[in-house]
């Protein structure tokens, strides 16, 4: 199973890194066939990038039931802030990184009931205290009316709001690169990474700083 996420991991962030440089719209385009045999036509759309501005990151994602369109389908699935594609995130190195998350997960494509969530920064050498990169948080989502969590496990900590403000640094000497945002509810993060909730996490400068003989590659 990991090295199924791996691999879907991979494939996201290919298909996505290719066509994020830029925050237009891409002219080309994929094909697929649908249900009935015809060949559908889907614009491949750019993903929203979010830069860091005067050393902070600050930004809201909220994960919740969203129509969306894959492969001639289209239908509702848990997502970030309505984009089946994330908000890609741009931070420098030495920037701090100031996210507010609201979980409203509830019922729909693969998910069959609202969950607890999080954020993991996946890649990142950041803090694992909170309020940073911890993946034992669970945050309850607004959907839940009970007065239980999702689940409990017996390593947790458990916040009852759903809205958790994630703050913490990138360290000046972070390695610059692709890294990537996702849930890690301990039991459920498979089921709503599939969903469609994972985002680029971009340390900026790889290019620019290593590889100059590319900065004019678009
Ligand atoms: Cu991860």
């Amino acid at each position: 199973m990991k090295l199924f996420i791996s691999y879907a991991c991979w494939l996201f962030i290919s298909v996505t890194v290719l066509s994020c440089k830029n925050n237009k719209k891409n002219t080309s385009a994929t094909t697929n066939k649908t249900d009935d045999g015809a060949v559908a036509q889907e614009e491949l759309i750019d993903p929203l990038v979010i830069e860091s501005k005067d050393g902070v990151l600050r930004y809201k994602l909220t994960a919740k039931p969203d129509e969306i369109s894959v492969g001639g389908k289209t239908f509702v699935s848990n997502i970030y802030n309505g984009s089946y594609a994330a908000p890609v995130l741009v931070v420098q190195q030495g920037d701090s990184i100031d996210l507010e998350f609201d979980n409203q997960i509830d019922k729909a494509f693969n998910i069959d009931g609202p969950q607890d969530s999080n954020l993991h920064y996946h890649g990142m050498g950041v803090t694992p205290k909170e309020p940073g990169d911890n993946p034992y948080v669970h945050i309850r989502s607004k959907k839940n009316d009970s007065t239980q969590m999702h689940y409990e496990m017996p390593v947790g900590i458990y916040h009852k709001s759903n809205i958790y403000n994630y703050q913490f640094w990138v360290p000046k000497n972070h390695p610059q690169g692709t890294h990537w945002y996702h849930p890690h509810p301990h039991g459920k993060s498979e089921q709503q990474q599939l969903s469609g909730m994972s985002g680029l996490l971009i340390v900026d400068g790889l290019i620019r700083d290593h590889y100059t003989e590319y900065n004019d590659v678009r």
